[in-house]
C-alpha cells in the first residue's frame, strides 16, 4: 500500500503547482509563459461564453430553443481547459460545455441548433476534436478512454480529455474506465467540474470522502483544484497533458466550482438551494476574479475591458440572428439522415415509405 502511494506521488507533475488547498502557486503563476494577449485572451472568452449562456436562456425563455443547461460559473474550466490542450488533443464533453466546443472554434449558432430541435449536433467531431455533447450521465468517460487508447495504438501522442460532473462519479461507467485507463496507462485526463450538484442533489448526499483522491485507488495521482480560477485550470489540465503525452498515464483533476444557474431550463432551483450559497459562490465568480487580477497586473484598461463587451455583444446578436434564419431540416432527412454512410436498401426503402406518407398526409 505504502509503495503504491509512493509511486503515485513521485510522479505527480501537476501538484507541486498547488498549495495543499488546491490555490496555484504564485510561482506556477509566474511560470506559465503565457503573453499579455493571450492572458487577455482568456478573459475575452470568459465573457463571450458567459453572454453566449444568457443569451441562450433568453431564447428558451422566449420559446426559441427547447431546452437549455446553462453553465455559468464554470466558465474558468471551459476556457482554461481548452487553452491548456493542443487543438488535436480530443475533448469527451457532457450536455454542459457548450463553452468548451465555442472556444474549440464550433460556430455557437451551429450548435445552438441542437437546442432548438433542428439538429442532432452539426459540428464534425473530428475536424474540432470534440466529441458530440452527450446527455446519458457518464456515458463519455468510456468513449474518452477508448479514443485514448486508438491514439496510443496509433503511436501517436495526442490526449484525451474527459469531462464529467460530480455526479457522473457515482456512475459504474466512470469506474470503469478509471479502471482500465489505469491499467493500460492510457493517455487521458479525467477533469471532474464538482459544481456541487446533480440537479437537486447535493454533493453531499451522494459522495462520501474526496473524488479527487478516488485516482489512487486507480494506480494514478489525483487533485481537487480552485476550478474558478482560470490559471489554475490551466496549469493543471496542461501538466496532466504533458505527464499522458510522454507516457505516464492517466490523471484526474477535480476542480471545485459552483452552477450558478439551474440544472437546466426545466429546473427550479429555489425549491432546493439557499440563496445564501449562492451569495458565497458569488464572491469566487471566475470573471470578477480575473479581471481584478488582469488589473492588478496592469495587463488591462477600461478600454479594453469596454472593447471587450462591444465586441461580444456584436458576436452574440450575429449568433442570434444565424440561429434564427438556421433552415428546418425536411423531416426524413432530420430522421434518416447521418445514420449510415452507406445506407443499406432496406434503410433506404424505409426513408422512402416515410417520406412518401408524409406527402399522402
Ligand atoms: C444515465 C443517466 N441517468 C440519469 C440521467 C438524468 N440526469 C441528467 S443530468 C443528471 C445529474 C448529473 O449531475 P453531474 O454529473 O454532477 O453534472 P452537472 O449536471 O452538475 O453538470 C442526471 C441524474 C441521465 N441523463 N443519464
Amino acid at each position: 500500500m505504502a509503495d503504491v502511494v509512493r509511486v503515485v506521488a513521485a510522479d505527480d507533475p501537476v501538484r507541486p503547482l498547488f498549495s495543499p488547498a488546491g490555490e496555484l502557486t504564485a510561482d506556477a503563476r509566474g511560470t506559465l509563459g503565457l503573453s499579455p494577449d493571450e492572458l487577455r485572451d482568456l478573459y475575452h472568452k470568459m465573457v463571450w461564453i458567459r453572454r453566449t449562456d444568457q443569451e441562450a436562456l433568453n431564447l428558451q425563455r422566449q420559446g426559441e430553443l427547447g431546452l437549455w443547461g446553462p453553465y455559468q460559473g464554470q466558465e474558468a474550466i471551459h476556457v482554461g481547459t481548452v487553452a491548456a490542450l493542443r487543438p488535436t488533443d480530443w475533448i469527451f464533453p457532457s450536455y454542459r460545455e457548450f463553452g468548451m466546443g465555442m472556444c474549440r472554434g464550433i460556430d455557437p449558432a451551429e450548435m445552438l441548433t441542437l437546442f432548438r430541435g433542428l439538429s442532432h449536433g452539426p459540428w464534425d467531431p473530428r475536424r474540432y476534436h470534440f466529441a458530440p455533447l452527450v446527455i446519458p450521465v457518464a456515458s463519455q468517460v468510456p468513449h474518452a478512454v477508448g479514443m485514448a487508447m486508438g491514439s496510443r495504438f496509433k503511436h501517436g501522442d495526442d490526449v484525451v480529455l474527459s469531462t464529467f460532473g460530480d455526479g457522473a462519479t457515482s456512475k459504474g461507467d466512470w469506474h470503469e474506465a478509471m479502471n482500465f485507463a489505469g491499467v493500460f496507462r492510457a493517455p487521458v485526463v479525467f477533469l471532474c467540474q464538482n459544481n456541487r450538484w446533480a440537479i437537486s442533489v447535493p454533493l453531499a448526499k451522494q459522495t462520501a470522502g474526496s473524488i479527487a483522491e478516488r485516482a489512487q485507488g486507480y494506480g494514478f495521482p489525483g487533485i481537487r483544484i480552485d476550478g474558478n480560477d482560470v490559471l489554475a485550470v490551466l496549469a493543471a489540465v496542461r501538466a496532466a497533458a504533458a505527464r499522458a503525452r510522454q507516457g505516464d498515464g492517466p490523471y484526474l483533476i477535480e476542480a471545485m466550482t459552483y452552477r450558478m444557474g439551474p440544472h437546466t431550463t426545466s429546473d427550479d432551483p429555489t425549491r432546493y438551494r439557499s440563496e445564501t450559497d449562492l451569495e458565497r459562490w458569488n464572491v469566487k465568480d471566475p470573471i470578477p476574479r480575473y479581471r481584478e487580477w488582469l488589473q492588478g497586473q496592469g495587463l488591462i484598461d477600461e478600454a479594453s475591458l469596454a472593447a471587450i463587451n462591444r465586441e461580444v455583444e456584436t458576436a452574440v446578436e450575429a449568433t442570434r440572428n444565424r440561429l434564427k434564419s438556421a433552415p428546418v431540416p425536411a423531416a426524413g432527412e432530420a430522421i434518416f439522415g447521418r445514420v449510415y454512410q452507406h445506407p443499406p436498401d432496406s434503410f433506404l426503402e424505409e426513408r422512402q415509405e416515410f417520406e412518401s406518407s408524409l406527402e399522402s398526409n
